[in-house]
């Protein structure tokens, strides 16, 4: 039986084989095994790939324990925690690592030389009732591209990209990264709601925060920006403004579309806190699968309080939750 890959195969196989870089390598090959179409004719193609994976991995593990560098394979993927994953990009100096520091209690290294982060470095943000998670990055510029990044921002629910409103080569620098990413196959929208038909690229929702506010009276930088990234959100911030903080803080959690949904038991009071996270659109079903998941199978209805409801109605499993309501499960 023929094997019918599609061309996109072939052209990534091509660029599979030229990759010297371990683990962008790793990527690719497990790349390729998702695209190969699952028939009997592919059959031996798919062993053999998983057999290469399997080779790739090994050489990956033992290449960091002899250099000491445990770190180094555990950096590219991050395993999210909270609400949802944010991870900051950006150009050197442009401010990733004192934004992590001010919106988190981790406490990367802050510093006014370039190439201050060398790891990536996560801390939980809180926004109201919820937790956010931000992944600080080392930078991407022209002398260093850390090849895990490229798996930690397809595996990231949203992108900072923090712009340098101090840098007079703001442009310049940020063309750069979008290019190089461009050339990870890793394309920032405003929205990521369509993924593109090549399945090599990947779209990631992005956010622009123009940083270092007080350091462009005229304007004129974030009007650059403005112009650079059409249609997406644009925040300004800076560390010493906590106004600009606080807008930074629900704007990261407005990008991620979901809502938070108290739940409560018959006869208690409600606890404001804790709540389930489902995407926006989610149902009673969803959040009671979140909780357990034997509940849907038991769940029978459930009882809701919130804008727009009265207190206490009595709704159905495919009732369409929204931000802040709060469910009582009857199973
Ligand atoms: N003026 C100004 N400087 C900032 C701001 N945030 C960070 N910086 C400075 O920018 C430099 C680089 O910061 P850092 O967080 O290490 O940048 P990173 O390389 O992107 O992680 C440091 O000297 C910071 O003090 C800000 O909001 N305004
Ligand atoms: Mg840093």
């Amino acid at each position: 039986m023929p094997a019918n890959l599609p061309p996109q195969y072939y052209e990534l196989e091509r660029e599979y084989k030229a990759e010297r870089d371990p683990r962008e390598k790793l990527r690719l090959a497990q790349e390729l095994l998702r695209m190969m179409p699952k028939h009997k004719g592919t059959d031996k193609l798919q062993a053999e790939m998983k057999a290469k994976i399997s080779k790739l991995k090994k050489g990956l593990d033992s290449s960091s324990r002899s250099s000491g560098a445990h770190q180094a394979v555990a950096n590219d993927h991050i395993e999210r925690e909270g609400a949802g994953q944010i991870i900051l990009i950006g150009p050197p100096n442009s401010g990733k690592s004192s934004l992590v520091d001010v919106l988190t209690a981790a406490n990367p290294i802050v510093a006014d030389y370039a190439y201050s982060t060398r790891e990536p470095m996560t801390g939980m943000m809180d926004f109201e009732t919820v937790q956010l998670q931000l992944i600080d990055t080392p930078p991407i510029s022209p002398d260093l591209y850390e090849s895990y990044l490229s798996n930690l921002i397809r595996n990231a629910d949203i992108v900072l990209l923090v712009c340098d409103l101090a840098d007079v080569g703001m442009e310049l620098n940020t063309q750069y990264l979008l290019k190089k990413l461009e050339e990870k196959r890793i394309i920032l929208k405003p929205e990521a709601e369509e993924q593109p038909e090549d399945p090599r690229f990947r779209i990631k929702k992005t956010l622009v925060c123009a940083h270092k506010e007080y350091e462009d009276e005229s304007g004129e930088q974030q009007a650059k920006l403005t112009e650079m990234f059409p249609g997406f959100t644009q925040l300004a911030t800076s560390i010493i403004d906590d106004d600009s903080l606080d807008r930074l803080r629900k704007g990261l959690f407005d990008a991620l579309k979901v809502i938070r949904v108290y739940t409560k038991h018959v006869g208690h009071e409600v606890e404001m806190v804790d709540p389930v996270i489902v995407p926006i659109g989610g149902t009673v079903e969803e959040a009671a699968v979140e909780i357990h998941k034997d509940f849907r199978e038991k769940l029978k209805f459930a009882k809701i309080w919130g804008q727009g409801k009265y207190d206490g109605q009595r709704v159905n499993r495919d009732f369409v939750l929204t931000d802040g309501d709060i469910v009582e499960f009857h199973i």
